[in-house]
């Protein structure tokens, strides 16, 4: 049925989980996986030798986990990997490629595992099944026939485990290019810039154990409540025990209000803890000046009450440019911060106050509102500068954690996905590896979808991911694809990517992370805060024909590379110990890694800044000036920002609700400040046509539904990837190059 017929938009929830999380993840793993499958996957998730939940990059506890230590939106992740149903080469048979692009991304995730490796053929308009074989030939035909090695493109997405991403880089630059675009490019780029520059580590700096000492936690950009659902038990523990928890969104988003524990008795009859004692209402983009403001309010309070706001110590021993800093600071006026914020002086002054009280055990928490701006680098660094004020970082309860997408991003860029890896990691490769690592950085994901579009880049290779659904500016990037020769992707479901192809077409499917591989083979991740553990997968696999990622990157570049050596890439792909023994020998920190890594819990990686090393140009921990701004859209014009509904996970779309938000059955829908409706003489449920503005270009959607909803006046927020067509190609963030999905310039007219 059409969403128009069913659309429903009810109150937002007032909190998140308890029994209707638990109802919906029964649903949804009775439906895909049934009984018995579904429920030996969920009682091993994330369990102690079991395998890591292919959601989110949340920590597991490090000691006693409960016996379901999942959560819904795990669950459904789980539910949509361990179907029961197959895309097999009946499928394709039945449906050309012209009728699957009719469908709704729904539907796709709807039909099932991918169950063999499959082929269209240049010109035909259905895939068609072939053997690994000739698939592994096809390739290394393509990638030979290239002119220059830097005429293919190597895109990970960050499910991808250690083993595979390792293995995969090293034949890429074995086959001599850099090209390794990531989801990252997309995601937390901003963040390891920014943090790189300021404290010489591009990842969090807290563990877990640091939630239960902290006196303050700020979810900034965040919606926990669906993205990362285990992170609700941390903050609940916190606010049970005192700790402020304050969240720093346009929206209210349930999630963050209160907290109904699923795993406990009263939480299931829906008694929900609060959790975030403020709300603090920021407009799209005003977070950099909202804590410019609070570095300010910080400042006059330690003029006021010497050597009891800051942390003179350690501004001493450990940081640089603070008088830069508090210059800047000085200079930069009241009303200027208040009006980029949106925000009161009086509310920004008391957060200051809530921040500096206490052992300034202060965490700040943030993902994408922050990262997917113009001004995103500058945003975390005037985090970050903050923190430097208070000494909040590299002591108990105290620190940065950028909140992690992808299961295994983190884990994904330690061993050498990037398209610049620093030259001690090269060095080690052509040592321990004896290959050539070429020095010139590769294309990102932007910079690749126009290398393809002008045929500078031929051959698209993803491990994983939907690089079309994921990428901005939708037709650009079919487009950039279409013109490819080759497009071949290693995927689990079918997705867009596929449909959407280069002049042959190639899908490998592959083990997902809950099933079987071979007799007991186990790979390793490491989660949002640096802790590296095993996976073990232990559900039947799909269908017979699936291979590991890791077999099918060692057979893909032995059909490119040869047998000979150096690498032994079937030697390696045999056992994965001995791609964990090459890792240990390249990167840092992985010493005894098998062993280490199926320990209960794992092993944490070392983190400098943690311990007060700052591996910067200049030994310190370093402030940051930068001008304060935030974007504006011009007179009779909206900021759009673009995110998940509670029911997808990335481009993979889970059922057709927004729970928490309160709206079933819709996702072509744009949410508005009521007041903007009203002005635009928009009724609620009208059909609208979005307009984008970006440089003099316009990009356009037509009859999205219009919804209010309660955020601050000129914003707006719409479902990722069906707003991506909005989404200016060229419009990326500053020093970190990713594409600014949250904030758009917008117009909407009603439709006619
Ligand atoms: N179930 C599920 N889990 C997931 C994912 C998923 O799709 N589904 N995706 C995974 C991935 S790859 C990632 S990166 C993470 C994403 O996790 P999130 O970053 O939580 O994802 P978004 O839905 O993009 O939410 C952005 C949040 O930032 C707010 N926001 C937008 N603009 C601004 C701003 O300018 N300032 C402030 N302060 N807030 C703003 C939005 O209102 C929203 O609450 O989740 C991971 N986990
Ligand atoms: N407008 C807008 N665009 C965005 C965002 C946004 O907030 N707004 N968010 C961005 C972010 S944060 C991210 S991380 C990217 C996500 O970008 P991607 O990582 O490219 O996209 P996903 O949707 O996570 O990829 C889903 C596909 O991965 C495959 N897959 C699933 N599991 C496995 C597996 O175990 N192995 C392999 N090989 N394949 C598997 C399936 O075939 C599935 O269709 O999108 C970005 N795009
Ligand atoms: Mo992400």
């Amino acid at each position: 049925m059409d969403e128009e017929t069913k659309l429903k938009q009810s109150a937002p929830k007032e909190w998140a989980a308890g029994m209707p999380a638990v109802t919906s993840s029964l649903s949804h793993i009775l439906r895909e996986a049934g009984p018995f499958r579904g429920t030996r996957g969920l009682m091993e998730m994330n369990q102690m030798g079991g395998f890591d939940c292919p959601s989110c990059a949340w920590p597991d506890p490090d000691g006693h986990r409960s016996v379901a230590e999942f959560c819904e939106n795990g669950a459904k992740a789980l539910a949509s990997e361990a179907t029961t149903k197959l895309a097999d080469e009946r499928f394709f048979a039945k449906h050309a490629i012209e009728d699957l692009l009719e469908r709704s991304d729904l539907w796709h995730d709807r039909q099932g595992r991918i169950a063999r490796p499959m082929i269209r053929r240049e010109g035909a308009g259905h895939y068609e099944a072939i053997s690994w074989d000739e698939a592994f030939l096809t390739v290394a035909e393509h990638l030979k026939a290239l002119g220059s090695p830097d005429e293919a493109v190597f895109y990970t997405s960050g499910r991808a485990s250690n083993e595979a991403a390792f293995l995969y880089q090293l034949f890429v630059r074995a086959f001599g290019t850099n090209n390794l675009p990531d989801c990252s490019n997309l995601c937390h780029e901003s963040s390891g810039v920014a943090m790189k520059e300021a404290i010489g580590v591009g990842k969090g700096t807290v563990t877990l154990e640091d939630f239960d000492e902290a006196e303050v936690i700020l979810c900034v950009g965040q919606n926990p409540g669906t993205n990362h659902p285990r992170m609700l038990s941390s903050l609940e523990a916190a606010a049970l025990r005192g700790a402020a928890v304050v969240s720093v969104n346009p929206l209210r988003e349930a999630g963050l209000a209160g907290f109904a524990h699923p795993q406990k008795p009263m939480g299931l009859l829906g008694k929900a803890t609060p959790l975030a004692s403020r709300f603090i209402q920021v407009r799209v983009n005003g977070d950099q000046a909202l804590f410019r403001g609070v570095a300010k309010a910080l400042l006059e309070l330690e003029n006021e009450r010497p050597g009891t706001v800051l942390d003179e110590a350690f501004l001493g021993e450990h940081s640089a440019n603070y008088e830069e800093y508090r210059n800047a600071v000085a200079v930069t006026g009241w009303d200027e911060i208040v009006r980029h914020a949106g925000v009161s002086e009086g509310e920004i002054r008391s957060l200051a106050e809530l921040v500096c009280g206490g052992k300034r055990r202060l965490i700040t928490c943030w993902a994408m509102g922050l990262t997917q701006h113009r001004n995103a680098v500058a945003t975390i660094r005037e985090i970050v500068n903050v923190h430097l004020l208070l000494g909040a970082v590299g002591r108990a309860g105290a620190g940065l954690c950028p909140v992690r997408g992808h299961s295994n991003v983190h884990g994904d860029r330690t061993v050498g996905i990037s398209r610049e890896m620093p030259e001690w990691f090269l060095a080690a490769l052509e040592r321990e590896c004896g290959i050539t690592a070429p020095r010139r950085p590769g294309y990102d994901t932007l910079d690749a979808i126009h290398a393809m579009h002008e045929g500078r880049a031929r051959v698209l290779i993803g491990l994983g991911g939907n690089f079309l659904q994921a990428s901005p500016d939708t037709g650009f990037t079919a487009a950039a694809l279409a013109k490819c020769d080759l497009t071949c992707h290693v995927s689990t479901k079918l997705n867009r990517s596929h449909l959407v192809a280069g002049r042959t077409a190639l899908i490998l499917p592959c083990l997902g992370r809950s099933e079987r591989d071979g007799d007991g083979r186990f790979v390793t991740t490491e989660n949002s805060m640096g802790v590296v553990q095993m996976s073990c997968g232990v559900l039947a696999p799909a269908s017979p024909h699936l291979l590991s990622e890791i077999e099918i990157v060692a057979r893909l570049a032995e059909a490119v590379l040869g047998a000979e050596g150096p690498v032994l890439w079937r030697w390696l792909a045999e056992d994965y110990g001995r791609i964990r023994s090459l890792i240990s020998q390249v990167v840092p920190g992985f010493d005894d890694y098998s062993m280490r890594a199926s320990k209960p819990g794992g092993f944490h990686l070392p983190n400098s800044a943690r311990v007060r090393v700052w591996n910067t140009r200049n030994g310190k921990g370093n402030f940051s000036v930068g001008e304060v701004g935030s974007f504006s859209a011009s007179e009779g014009r909206l900021v759009l920002q673009t995110l998940r509904s509670h029911d997808q996970f990335n481009t993979t779309i889970y059922g057709p609700d927004d729970r928490y938000r309160g709206i079933s059955n819709a996702r072509r829908i744009i949410l508005v400040c009521p007041e903007d409706l009203i002005d635009r003489k928009i009724r609620p449920g009208d059909k609208v046509d979005i307009t984008s503005f970006w440089n003099g270009e316009e990009r356009r959607i037509e009859r999205f539904t219009a919804l209010p909803y309660e955020m601050p006046k000129g914003c707006a927020a719409a479902y990722f990837p069906e707003a991506n067509v909005l989404v200016p190609i060229d419009s990326r963030a500053d020093g970190s190059g990713t594409p600014t999905s949250k904030a758009i310039e917008i117009e909407i007219r009603r439709s006619d």
